[in-house]
């Protein structure tokens, strides 16, 4: 090999270690989030929701989200929407509901109705928003409102599992058994380049959910 070979030979090593090392640094690890009650039971259906970077982002105009009133009961029971969603609440019963949240983030009330309400409901903060109705007692419905769209409930082994680029983040969760009007709780997470495996999250439930 001449001396110019030699030389170039160097450089697109230099320069494909560089690539390597550039590719790694932004690389998205695997992370797993295990959600646990304060004896560490693992906590199914806990709703986990990861700010990049801690910063907040609302949804696009526009974005959508519906809970019906069927049977006399909220379905789904549970919705996760980011900030800024509208949610539509369609009454399929013959008897009419009203909705209404007592809840500080999003206080409002639809007053007793038929069909479909003429606009939908803006969730335009965070936090954990508790539905009813006036007329139906047993009806329950949370809409969990968060600042980002990387957000996802854990399954029957307590886990969620997303893709986290290196960074400080900032994780929120929530858990149904927790006390009436509990916010999500909230917990720095962060990435070094060598990735992150597991982040433990205990929550303050209540009893068995
Ligand atoms: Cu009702």
């Amino acid at each position: 090999m001449s001396r110019t070979l030699w030389q170039h030979w160097r450089m697109a090593v230099a320069c494909l270690c560089l690539l390597a090392w550039a590719s790694a640094a932004v690389a998205a690890s695997t992370v797993t989030v295990l959600t646990t009650d304060a004896t560490g039971q693992p906590l199914a259906g806990a709703v986990v929701a990861v700010e990049l970077g801690g910063i907040a982002r609302a949804a696009a105009p526009g974005t959508r989200a519906e809970i019906a009133q069927r049977q006399r009961s909220f379905e789904p029971g549970l919705v996760v929407v980011q900030v800024g969603t509208a949610v539509e609440f369609p009454n399929q019963d013959t008897v009419r509901h009203h909705v209404y949240s007592f809840s500080p983030s999003k206080p409002f009330e639809l007053k007793l109705y038929s069909g479909r309400p003429a606009a939908p409901v803006v969730f335009d903060q965070a936090g954990v928003v508790t539905l009813g109705c006036n007329i139906h007692d047993q009806m329950v419905a949370h809409v969990v409102v968060v600042p980002t769209p990387l957000h996802g409930r854990t399954d029957a082994t307590g886990r969620f599992v997303l893709e986290l680029p290196a960074g400080e983040h900032r994780l929120r969760a929530w858990h149904p058994g927790m006390r009436e009007g509990a916010d999500l709780l909230v917990q720095p997470v962060k990435v070094g380049a060598a990735g992150l495996a597991t982040v433990k999250v205990v929550l303050p439930v209540m009893g068995r959910p």
